[in-house]
């Protein structure tokens, strides 16, 4: 990394603290990690990312917020390997899918986290919410084996990191959804790997606290 280092706010449980440590990976990119001071929302956290989430991202004097954002961001500075896409209709396309995620996928999963360790059943038309956006992700994406086509880009960034969470969710409300597809291809790419693990052994330890609080 240049003189400039590339500083994360993040946490460990965060999927879009993790989508951007993918993203960052698959650049290639080198950065510094830090919790949010005083956790995200926090007062103290607000005074430096004034709208109190995680991911954040320092560089030099940018303090960029959104995850996709972020992305596009270290594009355009042309840091690392292009995630976006190299043409306009490629880029259209890897935006749309990663939106289809973020604001399908992944608050249709974030909806069933109160029913972890809860003994409640899911209910039906939870699940079948999910199982239909996965199905449209299906549809819309190629051969593979990444979503973005033969090299992994922008919306393989959101879906590694849900499809983890799908998985922990899977297993800990029995939902019986297929894996996401591509989630083989990511488990294959040594930049990716340690993260992977890193963010699922979260996952569990997070699920182990729900069905057995202290
Ligand atoms: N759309 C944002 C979502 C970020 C987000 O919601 N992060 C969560 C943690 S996973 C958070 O900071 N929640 C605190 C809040 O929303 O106030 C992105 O893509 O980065």
């Amino acid at each position: 990394m240049a003189a400039t280092e590339l500083l994360l706010y993040a946490t460990p449980i965060s999927v879009y603290s993790c989508k951007l440590r993918i993203a960052l990976a698959l650049k290639g990119l080198e950065w510094r990690e830090l919790p949010p001071p005083g956790g995200y929302c926090s007062a103290e956290y607000k005074a430096i990312v004034p709208q109190g989430t995680v991911p954040a991202l320092r560089y030099g004097d940018a303090l960029v917020v959104e995850s996709d954002t972020i992305i596009e961001y270290l594009d355009d500075l042309g840091l690392g390997i292009p995630l976006v896409g190299t043409d306009p209709a490629s880029r259209a396309r890897n935006r749309a899918l990663s939106r289809l995620i973020d604001l399908r996928i992944e608050p249709a999963l974030r909806a069933l986290f109160p029913l972890v360790g809860s003994g409640a059943v899911v209910p039906a038309a939870a699940r079948d919410t999910i199982l239909r956006h996965l199905e449209t992700l299906q549809k819309l994406t190629g051969p593979g084996p990444f979503l973005s086509g033969n090299t992994s880009g922008l919306p393989d960034c959101g879906l590694c990191a849900v499809g983890l969470v799908q998985e922990s969710l899977n297993e800990a409300l029995q939902l019986g959804l297929p894996d996401p597809h591509c989630a083989q291809a990511y488990e294959a790419l040594p930049a990716l790997a340690p993260h992977i693990q890193t963010y699922r052994r979260a996952l569990q330890d997070w699920v182990r606290s729900k069905e057995s609080p202290r």
